[in-house]
């Protein structure tokens, strides 16, 4: 077996280990963060269930940080309050971003994870089988429900070789992104093997694992061996630690092999991270902003190489730097070591260990600003300037290119080789164990919107195609994030008036005044984020069905847990018989859900449309009965 046929069979209790067919897997930690958080506690909440039945469940507060009102500091007391009382470990705002902090202190090789973040995937970086899930698959994990997915195809990366000076695991990822897309993972698992895996350091490996979510792939994993084995050692968790690798001649799916060596830095260009080009064709373009951190890049070795650029040296004067470190290890160690004030005296303005201006929260550039950032989505307008062009680099190539103000290639600049230390600093005071809190009320503050349920699946079911969509579109175009909305992540009703208003600030108003309806989209469509609003809110604005030629996994999984049908063409070509304003009708809807297959009628053009619904037989009860919950609560009937 392969290392993600041996996780999933330790795991498996439901269904065959067949590529393509529905599984079941036993989840064994699941974390949370606070964007998606307090809508997968109300949804926990709604389960009934006391205390949460995984090894290890974490809360973390990292996202919504700005607070600009009492709204996010409403958010956090809530989350705090239910995950405690609910026997949940809860990672106060300030302790780090969750990948980071979980990679660092809770992630264990052999282990399942499910998280309410589509870079759960982080976990692969030890060895874990890591996977994002929106926040109602992430509630009914901690009640103790498996996790169904599709078995993944298992695609074998075979690394060969060792990073050049300047070359880093940024760009092997951002490699891995040229070679397939941002579509080229759905329905797999990357496993990364062969002797290149040795030269990389944990960090690295889980900067890989990481900005794999950006392959739409179910999620990628590394071997856990002696650099795993190390890293946990310096975590104080030595114990935690077990050899995990594919058998000798495992099979495998696909293979794609990198010669580490041959590797050069890359950059992702605007607006997609699978649009990616050498930096030697982009040297020289004049940058405006600079942000390093988030949870690809923003570990104790990826800000130490940062430093060791800065030192002694000034920022270009045209240019703004960010630093925000991915944990308070980290930045604690930074402190301790003068690396920090390395970074400070350089000019690079310090932000707090959260993930900040990478969901759009503060440090949006200048109108047409040029920003190289070292996070791993530059989508349309998630940095909160339209206009800005958003590239994605290493730290390296962010920090040489902070000096000179230009895209510049980190080739020609020594950067030292930073060794991890034997123990880093553990200091675990911001987390909360829930054996040390009895008794806690929950805090519920005027933002704790309920949530939308969804009903029963209807005979018919009619409406406009309220609006046409092309390809790729993001979470961050269906439910956008910035400063001013991440406030109202626990107020569907409120999102609801920005639904795809990234492509048409219309759609929720007529969406509204007709009462619901269809979207149509192109291929891809959700990629990006696990945010389950992306889908809530437009179960708020009554949609029924999302008519497209393909899915995204997490979305369209969000989709299906709430009632909402997920619709496929069953000839690509029949997208353009469909235009925004039509009206569209679909009868005998539950014996089309059972059978998998769809007749569009579209009246305005008096055509008939062939649909298919790809899903499980799970799925089909799920969306009779109007979404996950009710299906579970009427199982339990
Ligand atoms: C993101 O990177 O897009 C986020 C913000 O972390 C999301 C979660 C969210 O939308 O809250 C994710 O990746 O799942
Ligand atoms: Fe936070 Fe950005 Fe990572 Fe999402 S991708 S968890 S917003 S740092």
């Amino acid at each position: 077996m392969n290392l993600t046929q041996k996780l999933i069979s330790a795991h498996l209790v439901k269904g065959e280990m067949t590529p393509g067919s529905e599984i079941a897997i036993k989840i064994d930690q699941t974390l949370t963060q606070d964007s998606t958080g307090t809508m997968a506690y109300l949804q926990f909440e709604a389960t009934g269930v006391e205390k949460v039945k995984t090894e290890r469940s974490v809360a973390y507060i990292d996202h919504n940080m700005l607070q600009a009102s009492q709204l996010n500091a409403d958010d956090h007391a809530y989350i705090q309050t239910v995950a405690l009382s609910h026997g949940i470990y809860v990672s106060k705002p300030g302790n780090g971003i969750c990948h980071q902090v979980h990679l660092e202190r809770f992630g264990k090789p052999g282990k399942t994870l499910l998280g309410s973040d589509s870079h759960t995937p982080t976990g692969g970086g030890i060895g874990m089988l890591a996977i994002g899930a929106g926040g109602l698959d992430v509630a009914l994990a901690m009640g103790g429900e498996p996790f169904y997915l599709i078995m993944p195809k298992v695609v074998k990366i075979e690394l060969s070789g060792k990073l050049r000076n300047g070359v880093t695991a940024k760009d092997i990822i951002l490699k891995v992104l040229s070679i397939l897309g941002t579509a080229g993972g759905v329905g797999k698992v990357m496993e990364y093997t062969g002797p290149g895996v040795s030269t990389l350091s944990v960090p690295e490996r889980a900067t890989i694992t990481n900005m794999g979510a950006e392959l739409g792939a179910t999620t990628s994993v590394f071997p856990a061996d002696q650099r795993t084995e190390i890293f946990l050692k310096a975590q104080g968790r030595e114990n935690d630690y077990v050899e995990l690798k594919a058998d000798d001649g495992a099979s495998y799916d696909e293979e794609i092999k990198i010669d580490l060596g041959q590797l050069e830095p890359l950059a992702a260009c605007p607006h997609s991270p699978g649009n990616v080009k050498p930096i030697s064709e982009l040297e020289g373009i004049k940058v405006d902003q600079i942000c390093i951190g988030s949870c690809t890049n923003s570990s104790y070795l990826d800000l130490m190489q940062v430093a060791a650029v800065l030192k002694g040296k000034t920022i270009n004067p045209n240019v703004s730097l960010t630093v925000s470190p991915g944990s308070r290890q980290v930045l604690t160690m930074l402190a301790e070591n003068g690396a920090l004030a390395d970074i400070i005296s350089s000019g690079a303005r310090i932000l707090e260990c959260a993930c900040g201006p990478c969901i759009g929260n503060g440090q949006s550039p200048k109108q047409d600003a040029v920003s190289l950032r070292t996070f791993n989505r530059n989508f349309y307008n998630r940095s909160g300037t339209p206009s800005a062009n958003v590239y994605l680099v290493s730290p390296v190539t962010a920090a040489v290119s902070a000096l000179t103000g230009v895209i510049t290639t980190p080739l020609s600049t020594t950067i030292p080789e930073i060794v991890l230390p034997e123990r880093f600093l553990i200091n675990d005071n911001l987390i909360l164990r829930p054996e040390n809190f009895s008794n806690v009320e929950i805090v519920r503050g005027n933002n704790i919107k309920p949530f939308p349920k969804g009903e029963k699946l209807k005979e018919e079911l009619s409406g406009k195609a309220l609006i046409k969509l092309g390809d790729d579109i993001t979470t961050d175009h269906i439910m956008p994030s910035n400063a001013a909305l991440l406030a109202y992540r626990s107020n569907i009703p409120y999102l609801s008036d920005y639904c795809l208003s990234n492509c048409d600030k219309d759609f929720p108003k007529r969406a509204k005044e007709n009462g619901g309806g269809f979207i149509i989209a192109g291929s891809n469509y959700g990629q990006g984020s696990s945010r389950e609003h992306a889908a809530l809110v437009p179960l708020y604005l009554k949609i029924k069905a999302v008519i497209a030629k393909s899915f995204a996994r997490i979305h369209k999984d969000n989709l299906m847990n709430n009632g909402i049908i997920p619709l496929v063409f069953d000839n690509p070509a029949d997208y353009d018989k469909l235009d925004e304003g039509d009206e569209l009708l679909i009868t005998q809807a539950i014996e089309s859900v059972k059978n998998r297959s769809f007749v569009l009628l579209n009246k305005t053009k008096n055509i008939k449309i062939k649909l298919k619904l790809e899903c499980g037989d799970r799925q089909i009860k799920m969306l009779i009965a109007g979404g996950s919950l009710n299906a579970v609560a009427e199982s339990k009937k």
